[in-house]
């Protein structure tokens, strides 16, 4: 016995075979017994997975074990997120397919996921790319359309003016196509938005809503949703040269600093400064040079403050004399507000930045709580904390709320040309998403563009509008629009001559509703079922990574909006009840001596009197320098392979080791050792099993009246650590319940190792058939396939998949001790801990023994002590 080992790589493909063949984890149809939805998000097919999918997918199936066996009906699904950018890039490189490539790479993906043993139910996967998925999609938004969820506007794109193509933000590296290394431009298209903007108020409101998102996910979101409460102000142009406005309009949320403004600030492509440029080609120049940058947030705001004095002055709200210039500067957004500032170089950091490149200046008007108001001065910091008006005016010794409301009041009682000078306005940040993408490997947007019937939707009949299989990749641009014939259709309505739109639809709105799809994937008729969507939404766990902690939660929330406006989500409000990001999969990196990374397959760690040392398995087992742990890349080599992985240890040692070693939402440090040392528990867990087996009674031997005190004592071990396993499990403490089940093995073994004689009694055979049992039941969602292994050893004839969580005995759990508050003349002074069965002269003497107690008397004599049983001490003296 001592001898056997368990062999994951038989076991392992046994047991998913014999799930796969028994059903056993298809979606449970039982209306009667509640349900779990449990969801990770589903993956990109680049064509492997990697650590990070072992990892998120491993604490999903945990809890769909978990759940089921708690008698859940559980929706576990997978699919793909199929659509996007590598699949083109990688059809340019190999001259094949895009579905080809992707369609390749699901299938070695879901081997190797498969290989996992996940408890998927893999009759409801779906494939992004799959016209049975975008048909509905293309429905969708005819729906959204119909219902005036969609806009067609012009919008700025990053235009590649050697490729010609559109690129995406992330395609723009300084300022320069990422291919061709030309400059970008920035163009207008007209493009097809979703409008979300339109939802701000209610996506900001629902974030109260979500008590089980991690709070830093919802600030994330509240941040670039970016409700703002400000003030528009209008600043009187002084009468100059060639312009026909009088005035120019800014939205500032610090209506305060007003008496801090240096200059005003207007977007390059504001009207006035297109106005101004038309006969000033300095201007002109240097608007250019502003359109030759990533229109990404993160671009504008890394970029150096730039402006260009045009000469002309405002005049100040609250003084005449006051003339302020006006300047185009790089880092004011058309987009945003009016497009114009004003600037108070001394509050804030591009201001300040601003100002001083151009000699502008800065006057103070918030005084810091306790500085002192003539020394106060601002070099190269803006200072953007509380504090007292000064140098304002009326506004002096007000607070800054006080001074907003101040001048609100003011400005919106005053009038220039007719009208009041402000006005009050709440902005969001968050704008309208466009989603026409000129692209070829995405969702069709379902259109037809008719010289004389103009937008016209594709009829619901002629959906999907399939992606057109023959198309080429040997030159930059849309392949669909250089398609010979696919754009040229009848028009729907008058049935002339149209043509198709050629754009396709941003990748993440495949992502946008495919948890939806999922509870009915088979329904070819609708998008959804309302009854599926009742029984199954919301996802009660969705768990995924940080990086999506923004744009894809969002507009998978508008899109639950948006889709049951239009009938397509039942009543569901939000579509994810729990969420869960987990940490990132870190590793050790190695530098060889000529400087180049090492991966870890090809290194040796060794323990040496100086520490650990790392050898190249290959030239001669020289050394490498063991350099910091970071995010496994295949930038620095310091990735592991899933596959070899569990080819080496199996599944259930990834998966263990992956969920013990720190807390789900930190990074997990992967090492070598670390798996081995999983490897060598989870034989030892099969020993204990197997010396269990022997000294259990049988599985269907009732239950013994009396117990002895050692069987008494396991029974009250194993008890404690189910409901411990229990309460981890719920909260997604994995590497607690693992614990747990480290010390329950530790407990076990002892209490096996305690027995001296074959002839035991039966109560202890009970005791050890149930911590067998119970054992095995703790650790089976994270290690399934030797659950199984071990559940039948034990004499089992069903599978550990599908018995009942096991149901803890309250008598064996209740604590032994019990902590009582003790009072000295009433007064708290500590606690007391003590046997729950003690009488009262123990108590008493115990209480006497504690220091704090004697200290707290100062030496006067014990008049009384006063016990209220299971509830508080006091002792008075
Ligand atoms: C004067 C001022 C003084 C400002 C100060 C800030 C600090 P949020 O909170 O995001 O709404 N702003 C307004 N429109 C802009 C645009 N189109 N492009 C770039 N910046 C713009 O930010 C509002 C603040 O951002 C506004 O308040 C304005 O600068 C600037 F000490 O006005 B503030
Ligand atoms: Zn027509």
């Amino acid at each position: 016995m001592e001898s056997e080992r368990y062999n994951a790589r038989e076991a392992e493909p046994k047991w998913q075979k014999f799930w796969d063949e028994a059903g056993t984890f298809l979606t449970g149809t039982d209306a009667a017994r509640p349900k779990y939805y449990v969801l990770e998000m589903f993956p990109y097919p680049s064509g492997r997975i990697h650590m990070g999918h072992v990892r998120n997918y491993a604490m999903g199936d945990v809890i769909a074990r978990y759940k089921r066996a708690k008698g859940f009906m559980v929706l576990h699904p997978m699919g793909w997120d199929a659509f996007g950018m590598p699949a083109e890039n990688a059809a340019m490189q190999n001259k094949s397919h895009p579905a080809d490539w992707t369609y390749a790479n699901i299938a070695t993906m879901r081997t190797q996921l498969k290989s996992m043993g996940l408890s998927i139910d893999w009759t409801r996967e779906i494939a992004t790319c799959d016209p049975s998925y975008y048909k509905h999609q293309q429905k969708l938004f005819l729906d959204f359309l119909a219902a005036g969820l969609v806009d067609r506007k012009q919008a700025k794109v990053n235009w590649d003016p050697v490729d010609h193509t559109v690129l995406a933000n992330e395609q723009v590296i300084d300022g320069r196509g990422w291919r061709s290394g030309a400059l970008v431009e920035q163009r207008e298209l007209t493009q097809w938005f979703l409008k979300i903007a339109a939802q701000a108020d209610d996506l900001l409101a629902g974030l109260d809503t979500l008590e089980h998102w991690p709070e830093k996910v919802r600030l994330m979101q509240k941040n670039w949703i970016g409700r703002s409460e400000g003030l528009l102000v209008r600043f009187e142009l002084v009468p100059g040269p060639a312009v026909d406005t009088r005035e120019l309009e800014v939205y500032t949320t610090r209506p305060d600093t007003l008496f801090g403004a240096k200059f005003l600030a207007i977007a390059p492509d504001h009207p006035l400064a297109q106005k101004l440029a038309e006969s000033d080609p300095a201007l002109k120049d240097f608007i250019i040079e502003c359109s030759h940058r990533g229109t990404s947030v993160a671009a504008i705001e890394t970029a150096e403050k730039k402006g260009y004095d045009t000469g002309l002055k405002v005049r100040h709200p609250f003084d005449d004399n006051w003339g302020l210039p006006v300047y185009v500067a790089n880092f004011v957004l058309m987009d945003y507000g009016t497009g114009a500032i004003f600037g108070c170089p001394a509050h804030d950091q591009r201001d300040l930045d601003f100002a001083n490149t151009y000699g502008l200046g800065n006057q103070p008007v918030i005084l810091p709580p306790g500085a002192d108001p003539a020394s106060f001065v601002i070099t190269t910091q803006a200072y953007d904390g509380e504090g007292t008006l000064f140098h304002s005016r009326f506004l002096d010794g007000l607070s800054i709320p006080e001074a907003k409301e101040e001048v609100a009041k003011r400005l919106e009682a005053a009038v220039f040309d007719g009208r009041p000078i402000a006005k009050r306005q709440i902005n969001f940040r968050l704008r309208d998403w466009g989603i026409s993408r000129q692209r070829y490997w995405g969702c069709p947007i379902p259109i037809i563009h008719c010289e004389s019937c103009g937008v016209v939707p594709v009829p619901e009949k002629d959906l999907p509008v399939e992606l057109p299989k023959d198309v080429t990749f040997d030159q930059p641009g849309n392949p669909l629009d250089r398609h010979p014939t696919w754009k040229h259709v009848a028009c729907p309505i008058c049935g002339g001559p149209a043509r198709r739109e050629t754009d396709t639809m941003d990748t993440f709105v495949d992502s946008s509703w495919y948890f939806l799809r999922f509870t009915d994937p088979k329904d070819q008729a609708e998008p959804t079922d309302a009854a599926a969507v009742s029984r199954w939404m919301p996802v009660d766990q969705y768990i995924g990574g940080i990086e999506h902690a923004i744009l894809h939660l969002l507009y998978a929330r508008f899109f639950t909006r948006a889709m049951r406006m239009t009938n397509h989500a039942d009543e569901l409000k939000e579509p994810f009840t729990g969420l869960f990001t987990q940490g990132m999969v870190v590793h050790e990196t190695y530098k060889g001596l000529d400087g180049a990374w090492v991966a870890p397959a090809d290194v040796r760690i060794e323990q040496t009197p100086e520490g650990r040392k790392a050898f190249r398995l290959d030239n001669n087992g020289a050394e490498v320098e063991i350099g910091p742990i970071e995010k496994m890349s295949k930038s620095k080599k310091n990735v592991v392979d899933p596959d070899e992985i569990i080819e080496s240890f199996g599944a259930d040692t990834a998966r263990w080791f992956m969920l013990s070693d720190s807390p789900p939402e930190r990074d997990v440090i992967w090492t070598q050792e670390g798996a081995q040392n999983v490897s060598k528990f989870l034989q030892r867990l099969w020993r204990l099993t197997g010396e269990l087996a022997e000294l259990a009674s049988a599985p269907d031997i009732p239950k013994p009246t009396v117990f002895s005190p050692p069987a008494m004592e396991l029974r009250k071990a194993v008890h404690g650590a189910l409901i411990k396993v229990g309460e981890d499990l719920d909260r997604l403490r994995f590497n607690r319940a693992i614990a747990q089940v480290h010390d329950l093995a530790n407990k076990v073994s002892a209490a096996v190792g305690a027995v001296e004689t074959p002839e035991i009694s039966d109560d202890l055979r009970f005791a050890f058939r149930e911590a067998g049992d119970i054992m095995v039941q703790l650790f089976a969602p994270m290690m399934p396939h030797l659950a199984e292994e071990c559940w039948a050893r034990l004499g089992h004839k069903v599978l550990v998949a599908e018995t009942a969580w096991p149901i803890a005995e309250p008598a064996l759990v209740v604590e032994d001790v019990i902590s009582l508050p003790v009072q000295v003349n009433g007064k708290k002074r500590g606690d007391l801990v003590i046997d729950r069965t003690a009488d009262q002269a123990a108590i008493e003497s115990a209480v006497l023994a504690l220091d704090f107690v004697q200290k707290a008397l100062e030496g006067r004599p014990v008049k009384k002590i006063i016990i209220v049983p299971q509830r508080i001490v006091n002792v008075v003296g």
